[in-house]
């Protein structure tokens, strides 16, 4: 049995946030993945290296086993189609809301409203659980112009600060969901390679629990 632990996390605010978490762990990273074009980065624990890929990505490698252990936003998470991934703790980092969002001055909307997103998955079952037919328009990026430019009625988004929806005259109509990070595990990594991930596991809940001290 291999005893290397390959962790994946996105660049970005959740691998900003995720650095000071895994320094109180003792994993010190070596490289700097904003410095370096390195997407294997090593940490001060020989045994032990961080892999720096998409946000979205981060599911699919763990899930496979090409990373055992994976920092993905809980939006990914709920977006992703695959089910065979543990999800032992929630980190507590990159808060955010999912939410429902339109115009500010919205004319009253037709009976099968559209919807802009990048989240169809959690946008088809959160409109499935309300029982409202609506249109489903798959976006990549700048959800916040839809409505303004009358592509559609509505967006989902995550909203941190809510600073990106006032810029673009738009607000709030439904809050989702809660996201936050959360730590993920493969599957067969859980077993075979249980001392060395159990203790991580262990350790990061404690951390979040008395609240990062
Ligand atoms: O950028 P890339 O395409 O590679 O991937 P990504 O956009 O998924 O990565 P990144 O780093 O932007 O986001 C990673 C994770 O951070 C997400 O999956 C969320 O779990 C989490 N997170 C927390 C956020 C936000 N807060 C957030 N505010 N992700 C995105 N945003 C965006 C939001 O989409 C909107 O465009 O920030 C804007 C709103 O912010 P406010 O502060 O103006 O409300
Ligand atoms: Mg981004």
């Amino acid at each position: 049995m291999s005893d290397k632990i390959t962790i994946a996390v996105s660049k970005g605010r959740i691998y900003d946030e995720a650095v000071p978490l895994l320094a109180k762990l003792g994993i010190v990273l070596i490289d700097d993945p904003n410095k370096s074009r390195k997407l294997i980065l090593d940490t001060n624990q020989a045994n032990i290296k961080i892999l720096i890929i998409r946000a979205t990505d981060v599911p699919t490698y763990v899930e496979r086993g090409a990373a055992e252990l994976g920092i993905a936003g809980k939006d990914v998470l709920m977006e992703y189609s695959g089910d065979s991934l543990y999800e032992p703790v929630d980190l507590g980092i990159a808060k955010c809301r999912m939410m429902l969002a339109g115009l500010k001055d919205a004319k009253p909307v037709t009976d099968r409203p559209r919807v802009v997103t990048k989240y169809t998955n959690i946008t088809r079952n959160y409109f499935a659980d309300r029982g409202q037919q609506v249109e489903i328009i798959k976006l990549y990026g700048s959800m916040e112009l839809g409505p303004v430019l009358g592509l559609s009625d509505w967006i989902v988004d995550l909203v941190d600060t809510g600073n990106t929806l006032k810029a673009n005259g738009l607000v709030t109509l439904d809050h989702i969901a809660d996201i936050s990070s959360r730590l993920i595990v493969n599957k067969a990594a859980m077993k075979m390679k249980n001392a060395l991930i159990k203790p991580i596991i262990t350790q990061l809940s404690d951390i979040v629990e008395n609240n990062g001290s």
